[in-house]
């Protein structure tokens, strides 16, 4: 044998060990056994897996996924511990390619190779494809720390698409207050489980929580305070900007409540004139609702209503404006009525669409008026008969403020308690005889805040139902089912943990995780 022979001999192994090592070891993976909240409309397995890299890079198909593309990397850099350069461009073997394709709103579809993640849709539906795929990783990609890995994905393709257009959570910062980076961390939250709206109570009976420049006591005043007799405090309107892009980034919509003409105590003590008796009220800290009303008889609460509306319009690119509604026990109807009618003009004057709580079906109602039924049933379809939608947040199944059970520790029990199966087991469209899938615009999941101090608090009321109301949002009915479904939340505990969620550790679900460590 010449030396030649024996160079190549000994070369091209060395070379093909080498060329080996450099390529993804495809480890079998069934896809089909992901475990992903909301429950994606199809999942197709391919049997193989897909590694992430040190080398993998976040290609964009387009100049406007660049933040999508950087909140990913935000995700995966710091457990990763890689750089995940976001280029645009074509992709190359072990990186996530992020797609802008026409198609239905809010759609994407996941293929996952051996070589490449593709993310395609628009760009909402990229973004929650970017969702799904974060719990196709294994838990320890929410790490803030490095990890060992391996980051492998299972082969194949998931389609999917929301069933309705709103899906929300309503967060009260008026019984208390929540500051900027609080809200941020309820956004990063709620967009994890694909919901799109953000509804903000910004003002209620114990506090004003957004400055208005042409009445400023409202915030300086009004937000002094809350339940309790705490501090308060209130968002600058460059504040409420800087959450109204951060929720935009995460492609959840703000909505703005101002509630009138009830629930505006915290008004009625900032400025005298908005009294009928033009007597201003002390500051209010306790928890009772149906006590106060604007003043409907004078010309001076209509001008206080247009300055707070239009200075909201101008900070709000979403199309509602919440205005309440709710409880006005001491509005007499035949004041009410005409109230919110003028309202609701006032509303439509700075091209917005109204929202309301769904005793404003009362009213006669402006065109695109959407009803969030709470209470009343009876509400609700007068609202359909007028041609509204409706937005689905039943008190007894949505309201994150109901206790768990007897022995919470937090929360209210009007409406009943609220195990983890009972808010998940039902569906808006069955939910009111007469109402149709067609009359409903979405739902939304309240959490209240009267006994809710802290993030911790927060967390603990939102998790785990928050999930499962979006999952009803999302997933068709009749691919939703509690026994299944209760096994995919068991195994989001890990995940919980390593996010540092506190989270109610509910008896009625199989957890599968880390010993507890944090109640
Ligand atoms: C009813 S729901 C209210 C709120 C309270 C809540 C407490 C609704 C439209 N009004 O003012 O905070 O109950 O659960």
């Amino acid at each position: 044998m010449n030396l030649d022979r024996i160079k190549w001999l000994v070369f091209f192994p060395v070379i093909g060990l080498f060329w080996a090592s450099c390529q993804t070891p495809s480890v079998p993976m069934d896809l089909t056994e992901a475990n992903v909240i909301p429950l994606p409309t199809s999942v197709e397995a391919t049997g193989s897996s897909f590694e992430l890299m040190a080398e993998s890079h976040i290609v964009i198909s387009d100049g406007s996924l660049q933040s999508t593309a950087e909140i990913l990397q935000g995700i995966l850099k710091p457990s990763t511990g890689y750089s995940l350069e976001v280029v645009t461009g074509i992709p190359s073997d072990g990186d996530i390619y992020l797609v802008l394709e026409q198609g239905d709103a809010e759609a994407y579809t996941i293929s996952i190779n051996e070589d490449q993640v593709a993310i395609k849709g628009d760009a909402p539906g990229i973004f929650w494809g970017v969702q799904t795929m974060r719990q196709l990783l294994p838990p320890q990609i929410e790490a803030r720390t490095v990890q060992p890995g391996p980051w492998r994905i299972a082969t194949g393709t998931i389609t999917d698409k929301p069933t309705y257009t709103y899906r929300g959570s309503m967060l009260d910062v008026a019984r208390h207050f929540f500051g900027v980076d609080d809200v941020k961390r309820y956004i990063d939250l709620i967009s994890m489980y694909k919901l799109n709206y953000l509804h903000l109570g910004l003002s209620n009976d114990q506090g004003w929580r957004i400055e208005i420049k042409s009445w400023p006591r409202l915030a300086t005043h009004g937000g002094s305070t809350e339940v309790g007799g705490g501090e308060g405090g209130y968002y600058t309107q460059e504040d409420y900007v800087e959450l109204v892009d951060y929720a935009a980034d995460r492609f959840v919509t703000m909505v703005p409540e101002i509630d009138m003409p009830g629930h505006t105590n915290a008004a009625l003590a900032s400025y005298a004139e908005l009294n009928c008796d033009g007597k201003a009220r002390d500051l209010y800290t306790g928890i009772e609702v149906g006590f106060s009303t604007l003043c409907t008889d004078k010309e001076v609460t209509y001008r206080f209503v247009d300055d707070v509306i239009r200075e909201l319009s101008l900070i709000t690119p979403g199309p509602y404006i919440h205005i309440g509604g709710d409880e006005s026990h001491a509005t007499p109807i035949d004041k009410y009525i005409p109230f919110v009618n003028r309202v609701q003009q006032i509303v439509t004057s700075y091209n917005k669409k109204v929202l309301g709580w769904d005793e404003i079906a009362n009213a006669d109602l402006v065109k695109d008026a959407v009803v969030q039924y709470w209470d009343r049933a009876d509400n609700a379809l007068k609202g359909v008969e007028q041609g509204a939608k409706v937005l689905m947040s039943p008190a007894s199944r949505t309201y994150l403020d109901m206790q768990y059970d007897s022995t919470s520790p937090l929360g209210l029990h009007w409406a009943g308690y609220i195990e983890v199966d009972t808010s998940y087991i039902w569906d808006p469209a069955s939910m009111v005889e007469a109402l149709d899938q067609d009359d409903i615009l979405g739902i939304e999941t309240p959490l209240w805040t009267e006994t809710i101090e802290t993030m911790d608090d927060i967390e603990y009321m939102v998790f785990p139902r928050m999930p499962g109301i979006a999952e009803i949002g999302w997933t068709p009915s009749d691919q939703r089912d509690w026994e299944e479904y209760k096994v995919r939340l068991g195994k989001q505990k890990e995940r919980f943990q390593i996010m540092e969620i506190n989270f109610y550790e509910s008896a009625t679900v199989p957890w599968e995780g880390i010993e507890k460590v944090k109640g």
